[in-house]
């Protein structure tokens, strides 16, 4: 039995400049990080792995983003088909590199600008809340080559800059703001997230919390910004939330499951929305020989700085234990985790657990008491045309089901939820795939992973099911 979510719940899907818009030379804008990312087996590596230099290589790979779904071109199309499904809600990012081509600039794009206008004033025409998340894995690929990405105390002040042209800009049409994706995700793949490649495994150390420590700067920046220019928004970080299980009742997994949420599930939240390092980062920076240049009044802005709402994306849990060996590990199991006996696992070995997003939602407001907005959620799969044209994705439709399902048993349990923005409710490139194949939308696109494809969009089964889903706010699953 579904429960009943609160009045104005923001119903709607989510996406990423960089995985939809193509256009990737258009209007101004400048080259960015995923830009330069490969499509194709060798993503995964590339994105997780110490080595990658950010020279494009033609030749050798394929970059399915440039054109990716060419929502650049066709967002009115699209936009149509969100407002048919009765979105409230549609998370977007804004491209860093259209509004500042190369991120060091001191006057904006006045293209890439409005660009971004003419998308809010059609979500706004059906009354769709845009949903705005500033820097999505996409930094300019100037300030990589030049700064060094985040390690560059430089690229605070250049953030602030564009983050401030967006609020000025903006201010009367985006009331929902998230300053990094995934925040946390730079732990494992620090050039999606804090603009490098790691050349050594030592550098997981040193350089990658100090380019925390400015992108934190950054964001509280961006908070006070915000605050000031649009009274009336909201500003939310954004982590990747998976809950982390102790394999067993072994007092030694048990507190290594907690270390380890500790640090990919907490550290970042905690300096976001309590506005400080949390005690058990001082230990982890003694051990690792970590030590953070602060500027003076860093921590003050850090306090001042405290965002309103935690945003974040689920899509698995994580199981662990403290000597594991290779071949625990789950395939597809990103951050490392050990297989849980007790899931299934999508095509790519997400292993799919709708009671752990009840688990992270109660997790959450117990830490943090703000609001929080679940805005990733969703299941990667192979989808079939059949010879109708028809998209039969009922296996969509379940994991969406059964995780909306416990975001209900979680209101009920007292959590205070904004919204639901699924992942990708459109087809669109994958961020660790660089490829098409890996679907999550409501809407299929006829593009693969060669670049063929005319581009045409069709409804699947699972866009009816929303549809109705939103109509009746969440009581028909
Ligand atoms: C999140 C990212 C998205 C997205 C999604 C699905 O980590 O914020 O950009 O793509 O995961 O991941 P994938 O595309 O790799 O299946």
């Amino acid at each position: 039995m579904a429960k009943r979510f609160p009045e104005g719940f923001l119903w709607g899907g989510a996406t990423a400049a960089n995985q939809l818009e193509g256009a990737y030379r258009e209007g101004g804008k400048g080259l960015n990080i995923p830009d330069v990312l490969p499509g194709g087996k060798v993503r995964l590596k590339v994105i997780t792995e110490p080595g990658f230099n950010f020279e494009i290589d033609n030749e050798k790979y394929t970059y399915p983003n440039h054109e990716a779904i060419d929502f650049y071109h066709r967002y009115k199309e699209d936009i149509a088909l969100f407002a048919e499904m009765g979105f409230k809600a549609f998370r977007m990012s804004i491209a860093w590199s259209r509004i500042f081509p190369n991120g060091d600039e001191t006057v904006p794009n006045e293209e890439g600008l409005a660009f971004y206008d003419r998308v809010f004033d059609e979500l706004h025409k059906y009354g769709i809340e845009p949903v705005v998340t500033i820097s999505h894995y996409e930094m300019p690929l100037h300030l990589v080559k030049e700064y060094g990405g985040w390690r560059d105390r430089r690229v605070v002040e250049f953030f602030e800059r564009y983050a401030t042209a967006l609020f000025n800009r903006y201010k009367d049409k985006v009331k929902y703001w998230m300053t990094f994706n995934e925040i946390n995700s730079g732990l494992h793949m620090p050039i999606m997230g804090l603009g490098f490649a790691i050349q050594e495994e030592r550098d997981r150390y040193q350089p990658t919390f100090q380019a925390y420590h400015h992108q934190f700067v950054a964001s509280a920046k961006a908070v006070i910004a915000c605050h000031k220019i649009i009274p009336d928004a909201k500003i939310g970080c954004m982590i990747v939330y998976t809950p982390t299980y102790a394999f067993d009742c072994n007092p030694e997994n048990v507190m290594y499951a907690l270390q380890e949420e500790r640090l990919f599930n907490y550290f970042c939240g905690d300096v976001q929305v309590r506005g400080a390092y949390p005690a058990f980062m001082k230990r982890y920076f003694k051990e690792h020989n970590i030590q953070l240049e602060m500027e003076p009044g860093d921590l003050e802005l850090l306090k001042e700085g405290k965002v309103d709402y935690v945003a974040f994306s689920y899509y698995m849990s994580r199981t662990e234990k403290k000597d594991k060996k290779p071949e625990d590990v789950g395939e597809g199991n990103i951050l490392g985790g050990i297989k849980n006996p007790f899931l299934k696992a999508s095509e790519w070995g997400w292993e799919i657990d709708p009671i752990g997003l009840r688990v992270s939602l109660n997790q959450l407001y117990d830490r943090y008491q703000v609001p929080l907005f679940v805005v990733e959620n969703g299941l990667g799969a192979y989808d079939k045309v059949e010879e109708d044209g028809s998209i039969q994705d009922d296996y969509r439709i379940d994991y969406l089901r059964s995780h909306i399902q416990e975001m209900g048993e979680a209101i009920e349990d007292g959590v205070e939820l904004m919204g639901y923005t699924s992942w990708g409710c459109i087809d669109l490139v994958s961020a660790s795939t660089g490829e098409m194949s890996k679907r999550y939308g409501y809407i299929y696109v006829d593009k693969h992973d060669d670049g063929s494809g005319t581009l045409e969009r069709k409804k699947k089964k699972s866009f009816y099911w929303y549809k109705d889903v939103i109509a009746t706010n969440g009581e028909k699953l």
